[in-house]
């Protein structure tokens, strides 16, 4: 150790303790032991951080989503495991009463040990754990051991110890290859597996952890709560609770609490007596007359503002705490519809309707250590960039880290909050619910300063699973439903609304809502169009016909897989692996039925090529199914947008959010994501950006009858607007007919401009059939012009006059800094143009777009440093009528050589076939 620092109050000890006056901290992150219970393995491990990442970083397994390493590393979390370091107490700091050992996140199973003592034990990840150590510590060195229990050991012998009855499902589907029961210990859900993701169920030291010292009290959490009043414009106060936690001196704590918002000259003061040794609060509510309102992306600013508390006791002792406060108020609105028709259900903030448009959250990573602020900025930008502004974080995976919620709230993503139980009974016993208790009190206080998150969702799918009985229940429905209100209402749901209830929670996703609260907490159909949101998949119908879909109140879940990037799977596979049946592919997809369901959606728009070779095949598949998923969710996510405020004959419509499933990737695996493992764009992720414009016009054909809307999400009403309508013929670069139809639309909403026959339209536009054109639609307004949407009315391998060799050339690229630009050439219209640069980390301006002129540019953002020599070998073009890739050929001998090859492979396969 070295001499410490003095600087004004505070006091640097090396980089390992903090020291302000009266409190001290001692920061445990960095480097410990990590060793296997037989003391075959000891090795060094960075803090936070789990067993598999500390092996791997020794070399003494390799990178564990490597092909089948997922099952080779199973030895792992059947281990148990320790980990420990030591500390040094300070001779001035060892006299201080109180000393707590502060865990932010233990995942899963431990006991915790100073200087060999057990301080106590930890079994839930989501809970920070704070042990008094003060009689365990001395002045001078310390250690620590966390010893781990393998937790599938654990949550199987929970299961066998839960005798009175099953608590299914007690394993998942084979095809998930996982673990079992994971219902039964409270930890991150999907990390014994799930249909999209891997079966590691980590251990370790997951957050923070670090010795809290001091005298008299310290200030735990800060929660800041905005209330607003509006008449006539909103004005803001903020309720905001400090927690304490008083140390072992005997005597009363007198002190002064002193809140600062520096940034609006506010400053408050008080005195105040704490009892020693409890957990005081002290509150206060105080007007904030200047503040500026936080608004979600793309409706104002994200105006934050940081709130310091400080408490300096009697002893001159000084303990503060900052939090970031945004001043905005949330509305869950659910009125009646007239005659029982059901009820709306749509968010209203700062008193203004929000389309909720976005995606579905899962965790980033199988290891929350490797999950950096870059990743987690780059995942946003990227829901920022597709035009999103809500991402809901889903009840299977973890209440994400800090940052998370703090970049959600400079970038205005507003988030819907699940509790983290999903597609699962789960056990009612006094201590699993006293752990649950007790999570929801502690999630609920860290997050709920965040003005990103603006709704809370008890489970998910739960409701669902036990009124359609997906895993038996019916044989004894009521106990499960007795266990299930006991566990989201009177446990989960009460706990957060005795705490605070500033923005609504919902008791389970999909719900009725206020309906599902009727009905006992078990709606007689969860699934209900009428009411509260809705999750929706349908793997077996086509996908383009709009006639599947409902039209529900609020889509919260909807989504169909693809597999990732050539360049993603590569980086975890062989050669040998890259076939679209291989038993590596078969592996990776933990959907029962996955790759079939995905196949008979291509199929029924598109031709599978005949086997070439392969690996071509492979990249052939990768493509069709990106194509084929873009196009699903396309037509699914317009057709919810398009009936935001109509109701049918049926009182269906009023569709006010669109959250598909799901946004990114937890490994390179075929799943229903939008961005791959490492944040690389897939189709759908361009396709987003578009379907979610602030503008769009979106049309159909239903019965032959073409329907076309404008949406809008402005917050002003579209005046004198023009909704541009082309007719193409598939063989030509001009359209065949441009209609212009003027029209106004009301701000945030949607409506019909077009609707005609669409048999006569086209025969005016010259079309010889339905198979041989397809429409654009254009909006274009005072300022600007929303782009082209294509709608395609006739299924790709029916399309008359597609010509099936647009001869691709990218005929020139130059760079700007971290930018791109790249012209493409075509000698027809060319569908699914799809530019890919491998390994480089990066996004297109446009990608999987139809080519609908002769030349077209695209730019490329590179996240990261690239060469443009670099990039000019990475880069390949296709299209879904090109034969072969297209790269940009620096020389004669190249262009020749990629033709002598293509006509060989035509030659082969010519003989082949004959
Ligand atoms: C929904 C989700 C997830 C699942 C997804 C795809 O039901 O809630 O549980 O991964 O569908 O099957």
């Amino acid at each position: 150790m070295t001499s410490p620092v003095y600087c004004c109050h505070v006091l640097v000890y090396s980089t390992l303790i903090m020291y302000t006056v009266g409190e001290v901290k001692i920061d445990l992150n960095g480097k410990w032991i990590l060793e296997d219970e037989n003391g075959t393995i000891s090795v060094t491990a960075v803090i936070p951080g789990s067993v598999h990442t500390a092996l791997m970083s020794k070399g003494i397994i390799g990178d564990p989503y490597f092909r089948f390493n997922d099952l080779e590393y199973r030895w792992i979390v059947y281990t148990n495991w320790t980990f420990s370091r030591t500390f040094e107490i300070s001779g001035g700091t060892g006299s201080l009463s109180t000393v707590l050992l502060v865990c932010d996140g233990l995942d899963t199973v431990s006991s915790v040990y100073i200087n060999g003592q057990c301080v106590g034990k930890s079994d839930n990840m989501f809970l920070r754990y704070i042990y008094n150590i003060k009689k365990y510590v001395n002045p001078g060195n310390n250690t620590i051991k966390i010893k781990f229990e393998s937790p599938v050991s654990y949550a199987s012998k929970q299961a066998a110890a839960h005798q009175k009855y099953d608590v299914p499902p007690d394993c998942n589907p084979p095809e998930y290859q996982g673990f079992c029961h994971p219902n039964y210990i409270r930890k991150e859900q999907c990390s014994f597996s799930w249909d999209w993701g891997p079966a590691f169920a980590p251990v370790g030291i997951w957050r923070n952890i670090s010795i809290e010292l001091f005298q008299a009290a310290a200030i735990r959490d800060v929660v800041a709560i905005p209330i607003s009043s509006s008449s006539p414009n909103i004005t803001w106060s903020l309720n905001l609770t400090a927690y304490l936690e008083t140390g072992s001196t005997s005597k009363s704590i007198k002190g002064t609490f002193v809140i600062n918002i520096p940034e609006l000259g506010i400053m408050k003061e008080s005195s105040v007596v704490l009892k020693p040794e409890s957990y005081p609060t002290h509150n206060i509510l105080f007007d904030v007359p200047k503040a500026e309102t936080w608004w979600p992306i793309g409706y104002g600013n994200q105006h934050l503002y940081m709130v310091s508390v400080k408490f300096t006791s009697m002893f001159g002792e000084v303990s503060t705490k900052n939090v970031t406060v945004g001043f905005r108020k949330v509305q869950l609105v659910q009125d009646a519809l007239p005659g029982d028709t059901g009820n709306t259900f749509y968010f209203r903030i700062n008193g203004q309707y929000i389309f909720m448009k976005g995606a579905n959250w899962i965790p980033v990573d199988a290891f929350q250590e490797r999950v950096t602020m870059e990743r987690l900025e780059n995942l946003f930008q990227s829901a920022v960039d597709a035009n999103m502004n809500t991402l809901r974080v889903w009840g299977g995976g973890i209440y994400e880290k800090d940052e998370f919620y703090q970049l959600a709230d400079e970038k205005g993503i507003l988030i819907w909050q699940d509790m983290m139980f999903a597609c699962a009974m789960y056990p009612t016993g006094d201590e699993f619910l006293s752990t649950v208790d007790k999570e929801v009190e502690y999630q609920v206080r860290r997050l709920s300063n965040h003005p990103s998150v603006v709704a809370w969702g008890a489970n998910n799918e739960n409701e669902g699973a036990l009124r359609q009985n997906w895993y038996g229940t019916d044989s004894n429905f009521s106990l499960y439903k007795a266990d299930y209100v006991k566990l989201y209402i009177t446990t989960v749901r009460l706990r957060y609304l005795q705490q605070y209830n500033h923005v609504p929670i919902l008791s389970s996703s999909p719900s009725n809502g206020v309906k599902t609260e009727q009905e006992g907490w078990v709606a007689k159909n969860p699934a209900d169009p009428l009411y509260g949101d809705v999750h929706y998949y349908n793997y077996s119908e086509d996908c383009w016909n709009v006639s599947i879909y409902e039209k529900p109140r609020f889509a919260s879940e909807y989504g169909y897989q693809s597999l990732p990037s050539f360049s993603a799977m590569a980086n975890i596979s062989e050669s040998s692996d890259w076939e679209f049946n291989s038993n590596f592919s078969l592996h990776r997809q933990h959907h029962p039925k996955g790759n079939s369901q995905m196949l008979s959606m291509i199929k029924k728009h598109f031709t599978i090529p005949q086997p070439i070779d392969s690996v071509t095949d492979y990249k052939n598949m990768i493509y069709l199914t990106q194509i084929s998923q873009a196009m699903c969710i396309k037509i699914e996510t317009e057709h919810y947008r398009r009936h935001q405020s109509d109701l049918d004959k049926n009182n269906k419509g009023l569709t006010r959010g669109a959250l598909y499933w799901q946004l990114n990737d937890i490994w390179q695996a075929p799943t229903w994501a939008s961005t791959e493992y490492g944040g690389k764009w897939k189709m759908l992720h361009y396709f987003a950006k578009d379907f979610f414009e602030q503008v769009l016009a979106s049309g159909f054909v239903v019965d032959g009858q073409l329907s076309v809307y404008v949406i809008s999400d402005l917050v002003t009403p579209l005046v004198n607007a023009m909704l541009i309508v082309k007719i193409w013929s598939w063989d030509n670069f001009t359209p065949r007919l441009t209609q212009n139809i003027t029209f106004d639309l009301e701000a945030q909403s949607s409506a019909l401009v077009l609707s005609v026959d669409g048999g006569n339209i086209l025969a005016k536009g010259g079309c010889k059939s339905w198979n041989a054109c397809f429409f654009t639609f254009e909006v274009m307004m005072e300022n600007s012009t929303a782009s082209a949407n294509p709608l395609f009315i006739s299924s790709f391998f029916d399309a008359e006059g597609l010509v099936q060799d647009p001869h691709l050339q990218i005929k020139k690229i130059t760079q700007e800094a971290g930018t791109f630009m790249i012209e493409i050439e075509s000698s027809s219209i060319a569908p699914f143009m799809w530019l890919d640069v491998g390994n480089i980390q990066g996004r297109f301006s446009q990608n999987g777009f139809i080519q609908l002129q002769p030349i077209v540019a695209v730019e490329f953002y590179a996240w990261e440093d690239v060469s443009l020599h670099r990039f000019q070998q990475a880069l390949t073009l296709r299209s879904l009528t090109s034969k072969t890739t297209i790269r940009m050929l620096s020389t004669f001998y190249d262009q020749v050589y990629v033709y002598v090859v293509y006509l060989l492979k035509l030659l082969i396969n010519t003989f082949y076939f004959v």
